[in-house]
């Protein structure tokens, strides 16, 4: 078998890929390990910057989303016994937000697929990566106990945090850049009207999250200690906890049922720098993660796929192979953004175990400052929002 790109992996980054590489007559494969129900199942992201909504919308991909997504401009904060204050996105940088299901955009992604005919192949096991390093690699698999090698010009390693992809890449040429958090979120998902707005609340008994899937799907979290187990957490005890956590009046207004999804996420900040080691490009959460404080994961998965297909585009409509060159460089720009700002929130947000009273103080001067400076609500604005996409150099391109 042959093919021009293989991508591994049929998360959001694989999928996307996959079909603007389809767009643009790139002939490609998908080989994912899980199968499609399992990978429609999972329960993920939600809030869409808009450079994903626009990148959507352009090829195609928008339609369901903007009947059953929920358009929001920016996001409040609140915190223990002070007022709370709104980062005004959409004054600021006239960029708004859509709340928007992973799970529906992957739902749309394979009905995409399978309209189009895409070669997309599930479960399948034993996945190596062969070659990297000339200009004919190919990558063997199993699937139904059967090995299969299949040729390319390039690969994509789209296969998530735990793939095979970066663990291809020598380990003596990976800078790897990694940082864990002493706390996990526990989600749930309720089939309840969510708040007005998304509220990000900074408590003496942890953080907390009141987010928004649809006008009668609300997702919620709260920062509970590492190792925590879920089987302790019954929805009763789940509502009364964050409730604690938001101001009387938002509490107040908070609807509770029963919880349709419940689960415990570890935090984490990881880059690997590079992104590419041969002919093997990597892209989303395969080359770097985000604790969810910024709700960055899904969107940086997308602004790779749209650099790295559009660096396959200029190789295969041109023969240019400048923009697969500059490719890590130029995604690690925008990451590096995400990865800090994700990171800044979720220190200014939550609450540290073995904290000092140093610690709090400072904590809740950034806050005091946040709220009364225009300027600091400005720089903050832009980073929640996601740099733009980079143009590509025309003088060079
Ligand atoms: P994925 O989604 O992990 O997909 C990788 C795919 O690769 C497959 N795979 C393999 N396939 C073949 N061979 C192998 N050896 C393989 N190993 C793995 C896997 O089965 C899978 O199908 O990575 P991708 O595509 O890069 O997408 C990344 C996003 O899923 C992730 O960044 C976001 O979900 C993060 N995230 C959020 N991002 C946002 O932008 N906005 C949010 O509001 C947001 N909220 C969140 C989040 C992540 C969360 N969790 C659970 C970590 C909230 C939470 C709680
Ligand atoms: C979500 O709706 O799942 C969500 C919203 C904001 C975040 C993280 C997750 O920062």
């Amino acid at each position: 078998m042959k093919t021009q790109v293989v991508i591994i992996g049929a998360g959001p980054a694989g999928m996307l890929l996959c079909e603007i590489l389809s767009q643009h007559g790139i002939d490609c494969v998908v080989l994912e390990k899980n199968s499609r129900a399992h990978v429609l199942e999972r329960i993920r992201a939600g809030v869409l910057e808009q450079g994903t909504v626009d990148l959507l919308r352009q090829y195609g991909l928008g339609q369901r989303m903007d009947q059953e997504g929920h358009v929001h401009d920016g996001m409040k904060i609140v915190w223990a016994g002070r007022e709370s204050f709104f980062i005004d996105v959409k004054k600021h940088l006239n960029k708004q937000f859509m709340a928007y299901e992973q799970t529906n955009i992957q739902e749309d992604l394979f009905l995409a697929a399978d309209r189009r005919g895409a070669k997309v192949i599930t479960e399948v096991a034993n996945l190596q990566l062969m070659d990297l390093s000339s200009n004919h690699p190919h990558v063997t698999f199993t699937q139904n106990g059967e090995t299969s090698r299949l040729d390319c010009d390039y690969i994509a390693g789209c296969d998530g945090f735990h793939g095979v992809s970066r663990q291809s890449i020598p380990s003596e040429l990976r800078h790897e850049f990694e940082k864990e958090y002493p706390f996990g979120w526990l989600g749930i998902l309720s089939k309840t009207p969510p708040l007005q707005d998304i509220v990000y609340a900074n408590h003496p008994r942890g953080f907390a999250l009141a987010s928004m899937r649809s006008p009668s799907l609300s997702r919620y979290y709260i920062q509970v200690p590492m190792g925590s187990d879920i089987n302790e957490w019954s929805d009763d005890r789940f509502w009364s906890e964050i409730k604690s956590r938001f101001p009387k009046e938002m509490a107040d207004e908070m609807v509770t049922g029963p919880s349709i999804e419940k689960s415990i996420a570890p935090l984490r900040s990881y880059v690997c720098e590079t992104m590419r080691h041969g002919q093997l490009f990597l892209a989303g959460d395969a080359a770097h993660i985000v604790p969810p404080t910024g709700a960055k994961g899904l969107n940086l998965a997308v602004s790779d796929v749209f650099y790295l297909s559009r660096a396959f585009s200029a190789f295969y409509d041109q023969g240019k192979t400048q923009l697969l060159d500059e490719y890590s460089a130029t995604a690690l720009r925008r990451v590096w953004s995400s990865v800090r700002i994700s990171w800044y929130l979720t220190n200014l947000l939550h609450r540290f175990p073995g904290g000092s009273d140093f610690d709090q103080r400072a904590q809740e001067h950034e806050l005091d400052y946040l709220k009364s400076s225009y300027h600091a609500q400005v720089a903050l604005a832009e980073q929640y929002a996601g740099l733009p996409f980079e143009a590509r150099n025309a003088l060079n391109t």
